[in-house]
């Protein structure tokens, strides 16, 4: 991790509160990041990307997806959007996360429990993913912790309400944001990725984590 990292507020907006939402622009220096990708293609070994459908329509996402740790964030057509212990297409529990992916959960969270789910976003060049808000936890007291690998990609934020203004930001490779406190629950989403801006993973695209607790943890 970089002894570097500068921990930067985004730029103030006029749409409402975002306190609790910090970039931390290059916090994994490029030894780092080159040691989480390969944690994150030995996930992708263990637990392959698949495509997700949206609820409902079963539309397909443009994002990939997969997990690690005890939870992964899922959606399917019938099911809706949720977490679970095991791989929808494989059936098999998710892969544990990999300990250079905890250690920026430790770095920067703040808070009393470790994660228990990793979602693992692959965006090909044309992926996006909308505006919307995570909200599927059982309790939002803890952060979301992400880190970007890859393409740079640019990053909207708005607002607690989906009407709320938004602006954008550009994400690069090592970045790592935390939405907590009032930022927990704001609208957010990817325009596009800007592709052969990185230079890490060798082929067009860029990988996202993203670092939740699901659950509310035991208070011994
Ligand atoms: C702000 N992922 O997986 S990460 C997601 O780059 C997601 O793949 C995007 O949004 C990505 O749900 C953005 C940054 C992020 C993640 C969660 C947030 C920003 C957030 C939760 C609240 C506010
Ligand atoms: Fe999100």
């Amino acid at each position: 991790m970089s002894e570097y990292a500068r921990d930067t507020p985004l730029p103030a907006g006029t749409s409402g509160n975002r306190e609790g939402l910090r970039l931390l622009p290059h916090f994994l220096e490029e030894a780092a990041q080159a040691a989480v990708l390969e944690a994150v293609r030995g996930v992708v070994a263990a637990a392959p990307l698949y495509t997700p459908a949206m609820p409902r329509t079963g539309r397909p996402l443009s994002v990939r997806m997969t997990n690690c740790g005890p939870l992964g964030w899922v959606t399917s057509r019938e099911e809706g959007y949720r977490y679970q212990a095991t791989h929808p297409v494989t059936g098999r529990p998710w892969p544990p996360i990999p300990p250079c992916i905890l250690a920026v959960w430790h770095a920067v969270a703040d808070y009393r429990a470790p994660p228990e789910a990793c979602l693992v976003n692959w965006y090909g060049p044309r992926a996006k993913l909308g505006l919307h808000v995570d909200s599927d936890e059982q309790h939002f007291d803890a952060p979301v912790v992400s880190v970007s690998l890859g393409d740079d990609a640019w990053f909207r934020i708005g607002g607690l309400a989906r009407r709320d203004p938004t602006e954008r930001v550009r994400l690069r490779s090592g970045d790592v944001v935390v939405m907590g406190g009032a930022a927990r629950l704001i609208h957010h989403g990817i325009d596009r990725v800007l592709p052969g801006t990185g230079t890490l993973i060798g082929e067009p695209g860029r990988f996202n984590l993203t670092l939740r607790r699901v659950t509310s943890p035991p208070t011994r």
